[in-house]
C-alpha cells in the first residue's frame, strides 16, 4: 500500500492591492546634525539633550547621521531600496530660527534641494511639519522667561505653527503632495510635559493636557493654512501614535483602566479631529486637574478642519489592569487623569531592544478598530519597525533575521486588515537609517540602514534588502 505523505502547506504569495505606497521614515533632530548649519537655533530637543541625565551616554543630535550633508547618499539609498515615497520632517528652528518672524531662506534651501533630489529619483516626498523639534524660544521667550514662550501648553504657539507652516508650504507646496501637520502628539504633549522624559522634559500633568489641546488646534491651524495655498489635490493628514489597548482580563475592572487610558490615549486626538468633540469621559476623568476652560469657543470647529488621510504610528501593544496602588505612582506618570487607576502588565513573548513585545495582532486591531470608527478616512500605517542590537560582521555585514521576522508579521497583519475592509493605502518603514533615538541616543539601531557613527559609513542590513524584494514585488514571497 503507498502512503501519501501531508504535504507541508505552502503559504500563498501575499499582494497587495495596486498602488500601495511603500516608502521609510526619519525625522530631522533624529538624522540631520549640523545643529549650528546655516541659521538653525536650538530646538527643545537640543536644550534636553544637552541637560545632563536627560539622555543615555550625553547622546545629542548634534551630528546624528550627519543626512544634512549626506542627503543625496541617502536618497540614492532610498532609490536603490525602490520606495515610492519618503516621510522626513522639516526642522521648524532651521526655517524660522527662533519660531517667529521671518523664514531663513537657507532653511527652506535645505529641504527645497531634499525635494527635488528625491523627485529627481522618482520618489514621493512626504512632509511631516512637526516631529517634536519647537524652537527653544517658544519654550522659554527670548529672555528665558518660560512665562513669554511657555512651549505647547501655551496658546499662541498653536498660532506661531500656523505661520511657521505657511512658510513651509509656500516654499514647497508646488513639488510636495502629501503633508503630515504633526508626528505623534501625544509624545509631545505627555512624554513632553507629565512624564518629562522626552523634551521639554516638565512634569505638570495639567500643562500636559493643555498641551495637548494647543497641539490639536496648531494641527487645525496648520491644515486651514496648507488648505490656503495647496492645490485642492494635496493629501494633509495627521500622525498619531494610537495606543493598542487590550484589558488583562474580562473584568469589569480592567475594561475600565482600558477605557480612561484610551480617552487620554486615543480619543483626545480622534475625537476633536473627526468628530470636532471633547471626549466627555476625559474631561470627567481630568476635572481634579482641569476644567478645560482653555478650550475657547471655535477651537474645536478648527480642530476638525477635515483632512485627507490618517497616519497611524504602531510598534507594540499595552495591556492593562485595573489600579491597585495605594500611593501615587514612582515616577511622574504620561496618564493624566487614569494613571492612578491603571496598571500596565508585559506581555510574554519576545521582545525587541526597546524591550517592546512583538505582537503584530495589535496593529491589526487598530487598523480594524478605525476601520468600524472612521470608515471613510484612508489609512496609512506613518512608522512600524524595530529596534535590535546590530552591528557589522568582519566581512561587514549586518543580518537582523529579528527585524525582518517582526516586519513580516506586521506586514501581514496589515495585509489582514485591508482584507479585511481597513483603507490602508501604504506602509513606512521606521526607520531608512539607524539614528539618535531620543531618550536613549545612539544605544537603539531602529535603521534598516547600519550608520557606523564615528565614520558615518551606511551599509545596508539584510532587513534593507529584503524590504526591497517586498516593495519590488508588492508583496510578501
Ligand atoms: O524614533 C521614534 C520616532 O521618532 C517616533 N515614533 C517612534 C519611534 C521609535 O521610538
Amino acid at each position: 500500500m503507498t502512503t501519501i505523505e501531508p504535504r507541508p502547506a505552502v503559504a500563498a504569495p501575499l499582494r497587495f492591492p495596486a498602488g500601495f505606497r511603500w516608502g521609510t521614515a526619519t525625522a530631522a533632530y533624529q538624522i540631520e546634525g549640523a545643529a549650528r548649519a546655516d541659521g538653525r537655533t536650538p530646538s527643545i530637543w537640543d536644550t534636553f539633550s544637552r541637560t545632563p541625565g536627560k539622555v543615555l551616554n550625553g547622546d545629542t543630535g548634534d551630528t546624528a547621521a550627519d543626512h544634512y550633508h549626506r542627503m543625496r547618499e541617502d536618497v540614492a539609498l532610498l532609490k536603490e531600496l525602490g520606495v515610492g515615497d519618503y516621510r522626513f520632517s522639516v526642522a521648524w528652528p532651521r526655517v524660522q530660527p527662533t519660531g517667529r518672524g521671518p523664514a531663513n531662506q537657507r532653511g527652506l534651501d535645505f529641504y527645497r534641494r531634499l525635494v527635488d533630489e528625491l523627485l529627481d529619483a522618482g520618489i514621493r516626498p512626504v512632509v511631516t511639519l512637526y516631529h517634536w523639534d519647537l524652537p527653544q524660544e517658544l519654550e522659554t521667550g527670548s529672555d528665558g522667561d518660560s512665562a513669554v514662550g511657555g512651549g505647547w501648553p501655551h496658546r499662541d504657539t498653536a498660532e506661531r505653527f500656523a505661520d511657521y507652516t505657511g512658510y513651509v508650504a509656500a516654499a514647497l507646496g508646488d513639488r510636495v503632495a502629501t503633508w503630515t501637520t504633526l508626528n505623534e502628539p501625544w509624545c509631545a504633549a505627555f512624554l513632553g510635559y507629565a512624564a518629562g522624559v522626552h523634551a521639554p522634559g516638565r512634569t505638570e500633568p495639567a500643562a500636559a493636557l493643555r498641551a495637548a489641546h494647543h497641539l490639536n488646534l496648531a494641527h487645525g491651524r496648520a491644515t486651514q493654512a496648507l488648505r490656503a495655498v495647496l492645490p485642492a489635490s494635496a493629501e494633509i493628514s495627521l500622525t498619531l501614535n494610537l495606543h493598542a489597548l487590550r484589558p488583562a482580563s474580562r473584568s469589569e475592572a480592567d475594561r475600565e483602566a482600558v477605557r480612561r487610558l484610551d480617552a487620554v490615549g486615543n480619543r483626545i486626538f480622534l475625537d476633536p479631529v473627526f468628530h470636532g468633540r471633547l471626549p466627555a469621559d476625559l474631561v470627567r476623568d481630568t476635572a481634579a486637574l482641569t476644567d478645560w476652560s482653555f478650550v475657547l469657543d471655535g477651537d474645536l470647529e478648527t480642530i476638525a478642519t477635515a483632512v485627507d488621510s490618517l497616519g497611524i504610528n504602531y510598534y507594540a501593544p499595552t495591556v492593562v489592569a485595573a489600579g491597585t496602588r495605594t500611593a501615587p505612582p514612582p515616577s511622574p506618570s504620561p496618564w493624566p487623569g487614569a494613571a492612578a487607576h491603571a496598571e500596565f502588565r508585559p506581555p510574554a513573548g519576545p521582545r525587541t531592544a526597546m524591550g517592546w513585545p512583538v505582537d503584530a495582532d495589535g496593529l491589526y486591531e487598530l487598523l480594524t478598530r478605525l476601520r468600524g470608527e472612521l470608515p471613510h478616512v484612508p489609512l496609512l500605517v506613518t512608522e512600524n519597525g524595530a529596534a535590535y542590537h546590530d552591528y557589522a560582521d568582519p566581512e561587514g555585514h549586518v543580518h537582523d533575521p529579528e527585524r525582518i521576522a517582526y516586519l513580516h508579521g506586521h506586514l501581514g497583519a496589515v495585509a489582514r486588515a485591508i482584507a479585511d475592509g481597513a483603507a490602508v493605502r501604504g506602509y513606512f518603514l521606521w526607520s531608512l537609517l539607524d539614528n539618535f533615538e531620543w531618550a536613549y541616543g545612539y544605544s537603539k539601531r531602529f535603521g534598516i540602514v547600519h550608520v557606523d557613527f564615528a565614520s558615518q559609513r551606511r551599509t545596508l542590513k539584510d532587513s534593507a534588502r529584503w524590504y526591497a524584494g517586498v516593495v519590488a514585488r508588492n508583496g510578501l514571497a
